[in-house]
């Protein structure tokens, strides 16, 4: 499978979300990264829930990437109209009751993926891949764009990979956090399929957006 973009909204233009969105749609991406966060599993907010549902109505051909990072997500299912076509991540540390949230997005036809961040070893997800259609892999502590990749990521990124192969293949393997232009081709290498692209590479500034998009899509190809 070739690798996929996931370019991160609260890494675009806030002033001029609807024009970034359409270009991106135009450019053949396929999916848009929507990063939720409650300030308290992560100490930030960004893209709010109305914001994230809001979305869906100016897409034509890419799909929403929902990112959560909150507990007790499921509250927010029904503001963000998460359905058919969404894949909606979801933090293994901020669920206890993970088993019912997977099933949650399930019934709303949509996409589940567990997200992991940098401390939780790869073993946890056994449980769930029968459960799943992907794996996020959080190579920065969550809760911000523009931080440094946490060492060890590029071997972690692997190590998901083998386990998904070994037990539950075909699932998705996303990266997010610090995909730049110098390590998203070693990132494909270790296994990962879609590409979260922020601060560290499309959203550099002063970039054109259809040149980097081309640039990156060949990276990762
Ligand atoms: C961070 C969030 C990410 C960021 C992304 C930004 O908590 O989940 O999706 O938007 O990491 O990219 P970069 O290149 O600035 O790390
Ligand atoms: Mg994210």
């Amino acid at each position: 499978m070739r690798g996929m973009l996931s370019p991160s909204l609260m890494c675009a233009d806030a002033l001029n979300l609807q024009s970034e969105l359409e270009a991106l749609d135009n450019l053949g991406v396929d999916y848009i990264h929507l990063d939720f966060m409650d300030n308290k599993f992560v100490p930030n907010i960004t893209l709010d829930a109305n914001l994230i549902k809001s979305v869906k109505g100016v897409l034509k051909n890419m799909k929403r990437d929902i990112h959560i990072m909150a507990y007790e997500p499921v509250q927010y299912f029904d503001r963000m109209d998460i359905g058919a076509g969404d894949i909606v991540a979801v933090h293994y540390e901020a669920c206890p009751d993970l088993a019912d949230v997977i099933a949650e997005i399930r019934k709303r036809n949509a996409s589940p993926f567990i997200a992991i961040s940098p401390d939780t070893k790869p073993e946890v997800l056994l449980d769930y891949l029968d459960m799943i259609d992907g794996v996020l892999v959080m190579t920065v502590y969550p809760g911000f764009a523009g931080r440094p990749i946490v060492e060890g990521s590029l071997e972690k990124l692997a190590a998901v990979r083998r386990l998904i192969d070994e037990n539950a293949p075909g699932l998705l393997l996303e990266v997010d956090g610090h995909v730049s232009w110098d390590l998203c081709r070693q990132m494909r290498e270790c296994g990962a399929d879609m590409f979260v692209a922020g601060s560290s590479s499309l959203y550099q500034k002063g970039l054109e957006l259809e040149e980097s998009v081309a640039r990156m899509n060949k990276l990762v190809e």
